[in-house]
């Protein structure tokens, strides 16, 4: 069993791609197990196994507690935390090849919070579980939105230690020049420095050299892979990626 945490700004496709990964690992006869923890969810693109507004009803602690949307999304996630037990007992329940964790909209309420980390050490086994960070390459297109993503998700590196790889997605819906160009800024620190350097318009020389080198460094060390959660493009690199993560992690631990 391996667990997957999906996170990511709201709207990356944390939602999508959770779905749509599932559909693809099932199809490569891998079975799956979702998890959404998610208490204000609408919708899902997917039926969730397990599901925290089993546990928690985010429009009731907004109504019962008279509070605005963002008191009752944390009050909520606070609520999750305390059912991280019985949120752990319904995993361990089924034992699958993958489960997939599906996190908050709000990036922020999952990743900057103690309840984030609780349910990550809690949920899935010690040694076996990584960490996706959705890019929306959208936003990532300007060389300044990818430097601030960048430290981004070195800052929620930082705050769970688990395993990391950037899934750059939605690449249906953006010309392949710009996938190749932010893929191009994980692999040179030249072509980095000189879209920074062109951005910032001289001047800032040694800052943009700074800055391109740290970026660097941090992306040169967290994978990116393109993927389309719509067309499934991308997967089968995404799942050896995984692979790759799940064998090193088996050798770390002999
Ligand atoms: N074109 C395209 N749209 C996507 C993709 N993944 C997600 N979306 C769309 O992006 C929007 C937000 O997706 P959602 O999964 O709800 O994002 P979340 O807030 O991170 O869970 C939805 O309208 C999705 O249909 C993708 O790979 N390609
Ligand atoms: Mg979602």
């Amino acid at each position: 069993m391996y667990t997957v945490f999906v996170v990511g700004t709201a709207g990356s496709g944390k939602s999508t791609l959770t779905s749509s990964f599932s559909d693809w690992l099932k199809e490569q006869e891998q079975s799956t197990l979702l998890v959404n923890l998610d208490p204000a969810a609408h919708s899902l693109p997917y039926e969730p196994d397990v599901d925290v507004r089993d546990y928690v009803d985010y429009e009731r602690i907004m109504v019962s507690r008279r509070l605005g949307p963002n008191a009752a999304l944390i009050a909520s996630i606070r609520e999750v935390a305390r059912y991280v037990e019985e949120l752990r007992e319904d995993v361990n329940s089924f034992n699958p090849d993958f489960v997939i964790v599906d996190t908050p909209g709000q990036l922020e309420l999952f990743a900057f919070r103690r309840e984030g980390l609780i349910l990550t050490e809690n949920i899935g086994v010690e040694g076996r579980k990584t960490m996706l960070f959705i890019l929306d390459p959208i936003f990532c297109t300007n060389v300044k939105n990818f430097v601030a993503s960048t430290f981004l998700a070195a800052s929620i590196y930082l705050s769970f230690g688990l395993p990391m790889i950037q899934v750059l997605n939605k690449i249906d819906a953006v010309p392949r020049e710009h996938v190749e160009r932010i893929q191009g800024w994980s692999e040179s620190m030249d072509s980095l420095l000189v879209d920074l350097e062109d951005k910032l318009k001289g001047g800032l020389m040694i800052f943009s050299r700074e800055v391109a080198q740290a970026v660097y460094d941090i992306v040169s060390s967290i994978p990116i892979i393109p993927v389309s959660s719509i067309t499934m493009e991308g997967f089968p690199e995404l799942h050896a990626a995984l692979t790759r993560i799940v064998s090193e992690g088996e050798l770390e631990l002999r």
